[in-house]
């Protein structure tokens, strides 16, 4: 394949654009190479500036659960962008939205839109650390959350104690509040409420873990936060960014029995325009302005086009069928990831919730941060290449999850297999 336009674009890109690119993921700096540089979407597929098509299993990181390009996404915006961009003002699609929301998440009573998951994040800690007027949070370790400084944590050497600042710029006197516990290891959690006691206003998870692949949790996981949560007065925070919407209707919430008492949304809920979402009880989310006393604003937030986007979206999702058929397609290419690993004799375990997946080239199931760190990530980069090569766009990292949309037909998800064959067996 030609990247010739790819490469001179990014060529003068990276002398104006940090890194030449507005998300570091998109830079390939863990697979190496020119990011090919995309310019239009149909269903499937995705096609990049030097007229290469491939079968897209990046979604733009999840919003695309329709495939690009959708007619009622598109129906939706070009009504109206006929009308107007963004009016300052609330409109009824904010309204139509909220309802979406709410309707389909019990513990969701109220919610909040914003412009990104960071803002949803960042916003539903302040409203967490406002309600238990404490300040430590604790977060788990592979869990991603948005660039909020809060998150941008790792353990720090008094891991019981102190977070440490997992960026420059990020205050010590911040990062200190932070802890972090290992995902599914509920004793990790209990030593930090037992070292730090009164002191954590909140549990952080993400229900499934999609920023370290795709992982799970184990039976009782979250169960065992909510009693961990009830236990020492924290609030209990899914982040759902990722999940919601995604791995069912009501979002993943809906199918493991526990209530976190905050709830963020983002991707999915937008249609691929920006945006992110917050919410939970009335009680807790009338303490945000102007309701309330705690502060939180954003000049586009609740936008007509990402609001027109995602209401289109969602109200295709309740369509019959939708996620049985999602469940179907993501089912046939773990099946026929494992089958083409083996054929080759490479080490494969799949992480899998519903579309949402991620092959992990180890032979152990993967539970944990550690069992990520461990699998062969060597091999992710030619693997990775080769998909390209077989007309397959992946996440350029073996820590994201690929994401299968309700126009990856049986079709399309043979080319991916197919593909797969001929890139484990040259690697
Ligand atoms: P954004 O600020 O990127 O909209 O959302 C942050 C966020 C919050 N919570 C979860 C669970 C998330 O997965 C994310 C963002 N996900 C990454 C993909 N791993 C976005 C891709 C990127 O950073 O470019």
């Amino acid at each position: 394949m030609r990247h010739a336009k790819s490469e001179a674009i990014f060529e003068s890109a990276r002398t104006i654009i940090p890194g030449g690119v507005n998300s570091p993921v998109r830079a390939w700096r863990a697979v190496g190479g020119t990011p090919v540089h995309m310019c239009a979407g149909e269903g499937a597929w995705i096609s990049d500036v030097d007229g290469n098509r491939y079968v897209d299993m990046v979604l733009s990181y999840g919003p695309l659960i329709l495939g690009h390009g959708h007619n009622r996404v598109k129906e939706a915006l070009h009504q109206v962008v006929e009308a107007g961009t963004a009016f300052g003002a609330p409109t009824a699609g904010e309204l139509e939205l909220a309802q979406l929301i709410t309707e389909r998440h019990d513990p969701i009573e109220m919610v909040r839109l914003v412009n990104s998951g960071t803002e949803a994040t960042m916003s539903a800690l302040r409203l967490a650390r406002a309600v238990t007027n404490r300040d430590g949070m604790i977060k788990f370790n592979g869990c991603y959350h948005g660039h909020g400084d809060s998150f941008l944590v790792k353990a720090g050497s008094g891991a019981l104690t102190f977070g440490a600042p997992d960026s420059p710029g990020v205050p010590a006197d911040l990062a200190k509040h932070t802890l972090v516990a290992e995902y599914n290891d509920l004793d990790s959690v209990r030593s930090l409420f037992d070292a730090n006691p009164d002191q954590i206003a909140c549990i952080f998870v993400e229900p499934v873990a999609g920023n370290m692949g795709c992982i799970q949790p184990a039976h009782g996981f979250l169960e065992g936060l909510r009693e961990l949560c009830d236990k020492h007065g924290a609030l209990l925070i899914f982040d759902e960014v990722m999940t919601g919407f995604r791995v069912a209707k009501g979002s993943y919430l809906s199918l493991c029995g526990v209530n976190p008492d905050l709830v963020t949304l983002g991707k999915v809920i937008g249609g691929g325009l920006p945006i992110g979402a917050y919410g939970g009880s009335r009680a807790l989310m009338e303490r945000i302005s102007p309701a309330g006393d705690v502060y939180q604003a954003g000049t586009l937030s609740g936008n007509p086009l990402a609001v027109a986007a995602g209401i289109a979206t969602l109200s295709e999702l309740d369509q019959p069928g939708v996620y049985e058929g999602l469940e179907q397609r993501s089912a046939q290419l773990e099946a026929g990831l494992t089958e083409a690993a083996k054929s080759a004799d490479v080490p494969l375990v799949v992480g899998r919730q519903g579309s949402m997946l991620c092959p992990y080239l180890r032979s152990q199931p993967v539970t944990c941060f550690d069992h990520v760190m461990q699998s062969d990530r060597e091999r992710w980069t030619p693997f990775f290449h080769a998909m390209l090569d077989s007309g397959v766009h992946l996440p350029p990292s073996p820590f994201e999850a690929w994401f299968v949309s309700t126009a990856h037909d049986e079709a399309v998800i043979e080319h991916v297999i197919a593909a797969a064959h001929k890139a484990f067996a040259s690697i």
